[in-house]
């Protein structure tokens, strides 16, 4: 299967500027390819993968990716899918942004030199105001400009300068890696069409008409029951594991809806047709068993943390399913634990009762914890206490950093020791 056939399997192909041309370019030689992200914040977040992922499967292809730094072009600011002006970043913001994306970048794609990163600030910083209106600006026409829909659709409200120039400076980043680095496909969300077009434009004006420069968008994602794909209740799911840690990364892919296991297990796996049309299978027949959305929080969660953090996070998953919360590391209760009601109490041994009521404020009554500790309630650390006159030990367990209170079957609380 060639690359392009792999992609429209894969339901990741919106737009393409020449199916034809593309589909020729792709069988005759190893085709440098590129997509950009802008430094507007210090972490990726899932939304972001799929172009990347998508150069990834053109370097398993025998192709040559490349990934753009916008450590100029995050400077202005795309307007693409913006319904507003943006605020300026600082160029110190900007600076830092880009030294955690590349360093992000590197950890997940480049590893073996040949999946190049480069930053824009390096070619864009050097051109001086009249070489860009001299040597650029000239072949803009401002009504294409205009026309573009992400300008369109901004001219009501209204929109800077600045922001209308920023498809001209992504188009010299085209034109450059294209005279430069042979780079001849730009690919990107649907949301950078213009852009990626106004580029081609630039190549043709700049190189001739017979120029082979290419560009191809990926669907924006859409899920099932109508929510924007990528958030949870906590907001975006981050690659970076301090952000959202790697449990509840593993999590969020775990409670995929049974109507978009496939698509993402196709956009967000390097498992092939074979391995995808099994797990669909199992969705089909044994829905309850939840095979596909296991293999799927597996796969990403390896991709992006690591093999030893699928362990972990399985491990958390199991302990707090079962009860067995003994064997927890500090680290696992810290991923495991993040959303859950938590409290700092004091290291002192106290009775059971009055630890509950007084202390961790978790039962609201004497009462009402004599009554649950009776019924066998209330676990410590994963162990049953039924008599209330037993003592708690905060030191106990867990280097004495924690203590885990579960009443009932689900409920959980965190009580942090102060030391
Ligand atoms: C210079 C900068 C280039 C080429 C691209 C760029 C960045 C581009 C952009 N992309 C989005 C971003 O950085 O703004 N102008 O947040 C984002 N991208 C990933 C996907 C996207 C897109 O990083 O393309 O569609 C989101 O899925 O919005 O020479």
């Amino acid at each position: 299967m060639s690359i392009i056939d792999e992609l429209k399997w894969r339901g990741a192909i919106n737009q393409q500027t020449d199916e034809a041309g593309l589909g020729e370019l792709v069988n005759e030689k190893a085709v440098g390819l590129y997509a950009g992200i802008d430094p507007t914040g210090d972490s990726m977040h899932i939304g972001h993968l799929i172009p990347f992922m998508i150069l990834k499967r053109f370097q398993l292809a025998g192709h040559r990716p490349y990934i753009v730094i916008g450590g100029a072009t995050g400077s202005i600011g795309d307007p693409s899918g913006k319904k507003a002006e943006r605020v300026l970043q600082t160029m110190d913001q900007v600076r830092h942004n880009q030294d955690c994306l590349t360093k992000q970048m590197e950890h997940l794609f480049g590893q073996d030199g040949t999946f190049k990163i480069v930053n824009n600030y390096d070619w864009l910083s050097k051109l001086s105001l009249l070489d860009f209106l001299r040597d650029y600006g000239k072949l803009f026409n401002v009504n294409n400009m205009l026309n573009k829909e992400v300008v369109a659709s901004r001219l009501e409200v209204g929109i800077s300068y600045t922001e209308f120039t920023y498809q001209i400076l992504q188009s010299i980043d085209f034109l450059h890696l294209f005279t430069a680095e042979d780079v001849q496909l730009q690919i990107g969300g649907a949301d950078q069409w213009g852009n990626i077009t106004a580029g081609i434009d630039l190549i043709h004006k700049e190189q001739g008409g017979e120029a082979k420069a290419y560009g191809l968008t990926i669907p924006l994602l859409l899920k099932a029951d109508g929510t924007k794909f990528g958030k949870s209740e906590g907001g975006n799911i981050w690659l970076d594991p301090e952000k959202t840690s790697p449990y509840e990364f593993y999590q969020f892919w775990i409670n995929t809806d049974d109507r978009d296991v496939v698509k993402f297990l196709k956009y967000f796996t390097f498992l092939d047709e074979d391995q995808i049309k099994k797990l669909e299978t199992a969705v089909a027949t044994h829905p309850e068993k939840r095979e596909a959305q296991k293999r799927l929080a597996e796969e990403v969660t390896a991709f992006v943390h690591g093999d030893d953090a699928v362990v972990e996070a399985e491990h958390i998953t199991k302990a707090l399913f079962s009860g067995n919360v003994a064997d927890l590391s500090a680290s696992e209760i810290e991923q495991g634990f993040k959303k859950m009601p938590s409290v700092t109490v004091n290291s002192e041994m106290k009775n059971i009762v009055e630890w509950l009521v007084d202390d961790t404020k978790i039962e609201s009554s004497r009462r009402q914890a004599r009554e649950d500790v009776t019924n066998g309630a209330i676990r410590v650390n994963g162990e049953k206490v039924t008599d209330v006159a037993a003592d708690v030990d905060p030191k106990s367990a867990f280097d004495g950093k924690f203590v885990i209170i579960r009443r009932g079957k689900k409920r959980y609380f965190l009580v942090r020791i102060a030391d």
